[in-house]
């Protein structure tokens, strides 16, 4: 995990580096950041989002020309491709996402994101970069099972397609896909006709979660040797993030090296205080180490 102060501080030298149309500086503070811990979501929302809308802004002020805006754009594309292959997902859930944004919709890199977030999630997703006619969509849908479909939206105007893109779904058959949401037109909610819109999300860092719970996915409480290797695989992913060493760990928490150990390969039927000493010495809150990524 990486500060806000942090995560502000790369998303200024990303700025600078896509103003300066610098593909090879803004590749390597993206890998420094991975390289630090940040995680892919603060990476997508923290970083590379609030950088896009600089550079729109950039754009709009005449600081930046349109070519070097399409440039950016295409580097922060290449940053995504970066970031999912760095990322471990988690192993498959069986959903499947049809992520996309609407038809007329030429923006497409939050969509991505989202599908980006999913895969990592677990969910097998297809990724169009395109919205397609309405009717193709469907037919689409209909020759495949799909559990959730993403829609994105950035330009009010298009949320009319959404509202038909819904309207055609809620007339198929069971099983229809749930559908969310999603996009900068959302923002403003007043853009938003829920009919026949199962979810809005306008806080992306839940949707994920919120994309679980709309398709009616529960899972299973892990078995105690499956939490504990959990537990064991995030000590281990903290205490190299802040580059301590066992005995440093070990130290600053007031526990023997070898217990520390035993709890990295998750062999320690760790008690609660212990958990809290670990995670308050390696300055994490203690929910982070009880889940998987
Ligand atoms: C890059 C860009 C482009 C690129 C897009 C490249 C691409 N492949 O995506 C290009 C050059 C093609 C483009 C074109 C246009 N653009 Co433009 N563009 C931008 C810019 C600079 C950045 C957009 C971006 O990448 N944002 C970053 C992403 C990550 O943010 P996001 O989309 O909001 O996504 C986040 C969440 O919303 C969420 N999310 C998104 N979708 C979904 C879906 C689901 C299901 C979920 C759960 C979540 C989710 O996930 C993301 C997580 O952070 C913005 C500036 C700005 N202020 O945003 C203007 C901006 C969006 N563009 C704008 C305009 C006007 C246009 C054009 C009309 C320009 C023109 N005159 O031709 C055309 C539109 C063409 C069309 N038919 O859509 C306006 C929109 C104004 C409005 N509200 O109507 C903006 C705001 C610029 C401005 N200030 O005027 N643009």
């Amino acid at each position: 995990m990486t500060t806000k102060e942090q995560l502000a501080e790369i998303r200024d030298r990303y700025v600078d580096a896509l103003s300066d149309a610098d593909p090879d500086a803004a590749r390597a503070i993206i890998q420094d950041a991975i390289d630090n811990g940040a995680t892919t979501p603060q990476i997508y929302l923290s970083v590379l989002t609030p950088a896009q809308v600089k550079i729109g802004e950039l754009w709009h002020r005449g600081t930046i020309n349109s070519a070097q805006e399409h440039l950016a754009t295409a580097i922060t594309m290449q940053m995504l491709d970066m970031q999912r292959q760095a990322a471990k997902p988690r192993p498959p859930r069986g959903l499947r996402a049809l992520v996309t944004p609407v038809e007329g919709e030429a923006h497409f890199i939050g969509a991505r994101m989202f599908a980006d977030l999913l895969v990592m999630d677990g969910w097998d997703v297809d990724f169009f970069w395109m919205g397609s006619p309405i009717q193709d969509l469907i037919q689409y849908i209909q020759g495949r099972r799909v559990d959730l479909l993403g829609l994105s939206t950035t330009m009010p105007e298009y949320m009319a397609n959404a509202r038909e893109i819904a309207s055609q779904i809620s007339e198929l058959p069971p099983p229809r896909p749930k559908i969310l949401l999603g996009g900068a037109a959302v923002r403003d909610l007043t853009n938003v006709d829920m009919h026949e819109i199962d979810g809005v999300v306008t806080n992306v860092a839940e949707a994920a979660n919120q994309a679980r719970v709309l398709v009616g996915y529960t899972e299973e409480s892990p078995t105690l040797d499956q939490l504990l290797v959990t537990i064991g695989q995030n000590v281990r992913t903290a205490r190299t993030a802040n580059k301590l060493t066992q005995k440093q760990l070990s130290e600053s928490s007031g526990l023997d090296r070898t217990y520390i150990s035993l709890v990295e390969h998750g062999k320690q039927n760790l008690t609660i205080g212990a958990m809290l000493k670990i995670a308050d010495a390696l300055n994490v809150p203690i929910n982070n180490l009880l889940h998987a990524d």
